[in-house]
């Protein structure tokens, strides 16, 4: 079997207020750290050059913004060069449970074809709007997979078996903004790649920010679960005139 070798993935687009603490909490727990700065402003992208002085990370760089997909990709594709055969994804907004790193971790080393998922457990902070959109989605993956294993496709905190992953992404056409999360995990699922759905906390910080396109990501992400819904459907009357 393929040796385990994990490295953390962030994606960053003008989120400067918590990603020192994340990537100094990475780096003490002796994680390898690839940061992609998404085409952010002037002061996020001078922050991400100042870590670099402090701590040992990659820093990855899009001219332009391309979208948290695109991000991830770029990320991926470093991680392969670099051998690593898992990258877990977390954001760089303060959002998500350092503490939960290597629990994740520790269910991909024993899981090591699997995708682990966070299953985002809230507090009182998220706004209903966010909660609402997530069941939606959730309802939506059910129908277009069939099943009820994936429990959360929006959740930016998962552990990667790179290789499965870049598969899938250049096999298919995968949208490169918000709609990513979803769509890669359904693609996983479809390549018959086991999800390991585990529960992680998750708040919106009082001095957070999102980049969340309320309008063009939530049409985004509807004309994702919309093009799903078809490719279900072709398989399931694909299986039934095969029968
Ligand atoms: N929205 C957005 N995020 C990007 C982009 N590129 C990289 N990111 C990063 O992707 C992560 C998620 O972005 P957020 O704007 O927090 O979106 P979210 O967490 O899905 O939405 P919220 O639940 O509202 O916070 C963060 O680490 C961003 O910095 C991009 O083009 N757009
Ligand atoms: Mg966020």
């Amino acid at each position: 079997m393929e040796p385990f070798s994990a490295c953390v993935i962030i994606p960053v687009f003008n989120h400067s207020n918590h990603i020192e603490a994340t990537v100094r909490c990475i780096t003490e727990l002796n994680l390898p750290c690839i940061l992609v700065n998404d085409g952010s402003n002037q002061n996020c992208s001078s922050v991400l050059e100042n870590l670099t002085r402090s701590f040992n990370i990659h820093l990855l760089t899009h001219e332009k913004n391309q979208g948290k997909g695109a991000a991830i990709f770029t990320a991926l594709e470093f991680a392969k060069q670099q051998h690593y055969t898992h990258a877990l994804q977390i954001d760089a907004d303060g959002q998500h449970n350092l503490n939960d790193i290597n629990r994740f971790l520790d269910a991909a080393r024993q899981n090591p074809l699997a995708l682990i998922n966070g299953v985002p457990q809230y507090d009182d902070s998220v706004p209903k709007s966010r909660l609402y959109g997530r069941k939606i989605s959730t309802f939506w993956v059910r129908i277009n997979t069939l099943s009820t294993d994936i429990i959360d496709v929006l959740c930016g905190f998962r552990v990667y078996p790179v290789d499965q992953t870049l598969l899938v992404i250049h096999e298919n056409s995968i949208g490169r903004r918000m709609e990513f999360d979803l769509e890669i995990i359904v693609y996983l699922y479809r390549a018959s790649i086991r999800i390991i759905n585990l529960e992680t906390k998750v708040i919106y910080p009082a001095d957070g920010s999102s980049n969340f396109d309320m309008w063009q990501d939530n049409v985004r992400i509807s004309k994702a679960h919309t093009k799903h819904f078809f490719l279900m459907l072709g398989e399931l009357l694909k299986r039934i005139f095969n029968r």
